[in-house]
């Protein structure tokens, strides 16, 4: 079993550190981006049918109908234990919480007098929240976004997923749709899901956004439907998920070790990346993490991923920060002595873990952070999904003829120096008639 090497940052050049921070390479980029296009072509073309064949040849299910049943929906909470109800129910809580608390405050203000600004918020009307299936169904993905749509009042929120080759969807995904008051769920996942959503089938409706996790096919089709003007926008770019854990040498290796786990259980092309100024924390990690892997019932998973795992030793946490930053980590643990007192000075991370008792999976299902978040170095410019990404901001303005009149020479002027004269006359026609009228000066 192998584990990454011991890389010393301070002995590295600047190309050997961009290195030592890349993300694992997205394979045959050409034949993927085909594959896509050509599944979003025939499920814009021939709907229902197109995804119903894709269906049989993914997932091997054969289905006469795409659309799950809405009694499957409530039934699911007698299929699940009353442990995972439970839980279910108190990562909902708490995620609602977090996310109400996200409600913007729309803006009304005068700039000059008789000159009204707004800014307002309104719900998006439908939107299409993709839930992956395979190794691992993920109920605590369908409450990140069903808690969001519902929190901003989306009027269609759909789901769509892959089924079992017996056309089932976990019940767990089911009371998690329930409690986020989702009615339509679609028995369909990949590229032919995205494009079903993004264009509509006789089926399933056409979306204003889609959102989620998914495989590089789902995030190509995902890609590809956001460049089309006839598609759907999407909430970010995706790519493998990593996690980054910034240690010093009070840390506890036992904690370092599971947090790097989690994620290197989540698939063979994660990322796990340890930081730190102490070489025997960076030491005893390793043996924690060969220690814990054995004993994981996905470890087939987890030790493809923990065999690209980096391991950065710097000459102090300033340098740790550094590094640190440069990599701009999806999720970034932070285990060392007055965590918070470093949050300042981090400046790129998708969400932030401080302390040695705020691992992952407490931000992954339950503390009230969404987990949907930007990977694969997207947390230098893209944020973590909350509410205001199922919301739309406009603006709102109403002029009185006083506040016309105060800012109508500027207008004009402007207009005249950009060459566009019928704005000057929108502008003119006004002020002329204000001055015939003579209510106003
Ligand atoms: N760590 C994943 C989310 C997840 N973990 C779901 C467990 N279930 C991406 O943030
Ligand atoms: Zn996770």
């Amino acid at each position: 079993m192998s584990i990454g090497d011991v890389i010393k940052w301070k002995e590295l050049d600047e190309a050997q550190r961009a290195k030592a921070l890349s993300r694992p390479a997205l394979k045959d980029e050409k034949l993927l981006k085909d594959t896509v296009s050509a599944i979003i072509q025939r499920v814009k073309t021939e709907k229902d049918a197109a995804v119903l064949s894709y269906t049989k040849e993914f997932d091997s299910a054969t289905l006469s109908d795409l659309r799950l049943p809405l009694e499957q929906i409530a039934q699911a909470q007698t299929l699940i234990s009353p442990a995972v109800k439970s839980a279910i129910d108190l990562a909902y809580n708490n995620i609602r919480t977090f996310h109400e608390a996200q409600y913007p405050s729309d803006i009304s203000i005068e700039t000059q007098p008789g000159v009204l600004c707004e800014q307002r918020h309104t719900a998006l009307a439908s939107v299409g929240l993709y839930i992956p299936g395979g190794s691992a169904p993920l109920p605590s993905t369908v409450l990140m976004l069903g808690v969001c749509a519902q929190v901003a009042g989306c009027a269609l929120p759909i789901i769509c997923t892959p089924p079992s080759p017996t056309g089932n969807v976990a019940p767990e995904i089911l009371y998690a749709a329930s409690k986020c008051g989702i009615e339509h769920v679609y028995l369909c996942g990949g590229a032919q899901a995205i494009a079903a959503m993004a264009f509509g089938t006789e089926t399933i409706p056409k979306v204003d956004k889609i959102f989620g996790p998914g495989n590089s096919f789902v995030t190509e089709a995902k890609q590809q439907v956001s460049q089309r003007a006839d598609g759907a926008a999407i909430d970010m770019p995706a790519g493998p998920s990593e996690v980054l854990v910034l240690g010093d040498a009070n840390a506890n290796p036992a904690f370092v070790a599971s947090d790097l786990l989690s994620q290197a259980e989540h698939g063979p092309d994660s990322q796990a990346v340890l930081v730190s100024d102490s070489e025997a924390l960076i030491k005893a990690t390793q043996q924690q993490v060969l220690h814990q892997l054995a004993l994981l019932s996905r470890k087939q998973i987890a030790q493809q991923s923990i065999a690209n795992s980096r391991f950065i030793l710097c000459e102090n946490m300033e340098q740790a920060i550094e590094a640190t930053n440069a990599y701009a980590a999806e999720h970034l643990i932070v285990q060392t002595d007055n965590a918070r007192d470093l949050l300042p000075r981090l400046q790129h991370a998708g969400s932030i873990f401080l302390g040695a008792y705020s691992p992952e999976s407490a931000g992954d299902y339950a503390s009230g952070t969404n987990h949907v978040l930007p990977t694969y170095g997207y947390a230098r410019n893209y944020s973590s999904l909350g509410l205001l990404d199922f919301m739309r901001r406009f603006t709102v303005q109403e002029l009185s003829a006083e506040g016309l009149q105060t800012i109508g020479q500027a207008i004009m002027d402007l207009a005249d120096a950009e060459g566009l004269d019928a704005h000057k006359q929108a502008v003119a026609l006004r002020l002329t008639e204000l001055k015939q009228d003579g209510s106003v000066q």
